[in-house]
């Protein structure tokens, strides 16, 4: 994508740079170009090799940002990361005006949690040379945990892609720039999370490569007895290398250095064929 490759032969860890006041387990900290750009040096520096950069909070029921304030909060800071690192920039948009902006201002992929609901992303993404981020989702983040009733969780996430991937594919945006993200806590109950990872073949079987958005959400709070966000960094590695065993390779995680350590060393194991027991 955009004027790199990046090989999928061993897992990509993707960190997390949310310049938004209210994200669940970060909001605020990095809003300002400072503290993100610190931020950015330190994911770098601990195996990141891309960067997501979000302007706009979509957990459940998170309130919509303007196009301005958006492009107000995920500018400067690409345009500083790009300006000192050699790492390659995402950024979390559902806005194609403010996807286009951002690529301008150097960022290499769009990762669009809304799957193209923007009519206007696809040629956004298309005519630049960037990479693209497909990830599944109901309804909206307001509206999305209303919509979690499937009869096949799995099936249903790669159905509901097809559409997204056929428009992509028509606008010109050739196969090997597109990833595909079933969306984890994205209008999911916990189990559906856990069912989705444990069937990820299902969605690895349309073509793409997987990346999986796991880190510090609820399900894994839940099934360590309730901790909080920032404490769910070990849960998230294991929820990486389960996901990791089942086809996904790209990680978007909060803290890198964890899930790196994690998948380095499953992936030294995993990548060596073995039996079932
Ligand atoms: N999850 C979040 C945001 N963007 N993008 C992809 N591709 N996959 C995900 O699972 C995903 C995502 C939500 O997490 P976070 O950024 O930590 O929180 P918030 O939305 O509150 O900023």
């Amino acid at each position: 994508m955009g004027r790199r490759a990046l090989s999928l032969d061993r897992p990509i860890v993707m960190g997390i740079l949310n310049v938004t006041p209210d994200s669940f387990s970060d909001g605020g900290r990095f809003r300002h170009a400072g503290p993100a750009l610190a931020r950015a040096r330190e994911m770098v520096a601990a195996g990141a090799e891309l960067l997501d950069v979000g302007g706009e909070s979509t957990r459940p029921g998170a309130a919509e940002v303007g196009v301005e304030e958006e492009m107000g909060r995920v500018l400067p800071v690409i345009e500083a990361v790009r300006a000192e690192l050699d790492v390659a920039v995402s950024v979390d948009t559902r806005k194609a005006a403010v996807a286009r902006a951002a690529l301008r201002a150097g960022a290499e992929v769009v990762n669009d949690v809304s799957a193209l609901a923007d009519p206007a992303m696809a040629a956004a993404v298309a005519g630049s040379g960037a990479g693209l981020v497909l990830m599944h989702m109901r309804g909206t983040p307001a509206t999305m945990q209303s919509h979690a009733a499937y009869a096949d969780v799995a099936g249903e996430v790669a159905a509901e892609l097809a559409g997204p991937l056929e428009r992509a594919r028509a606008a010109g945006i050739a196969e090997e720039r597109i990833v595909l993200d079933p969306g984890i806590g994205f209008a999911k109950t916990a189990e559906q999370n856990l069912e989705l990872i444990a069937r990820l073949g299902v969605l690895a079987r349309v073509g793409y490569p997987l990346l999986l958005g796991a880190s510090r959400k609820a399900f894994i709070g839940g099934i360590l007895g309730g901790i909080p966000a920032d404490e769910r960094d070990a849960g998230t590695a294991g929820a990486c290398v389960a996901g990791l065993a089942r086809g996904a390779r790209i990680f978007r995680v909060h803290d890198v250095r964890t899930a790196r350590h994690a998948l380095d060393v499953a992936w030294s194991i995993l990548r060596i064929p073995g039996e079932a027991p």
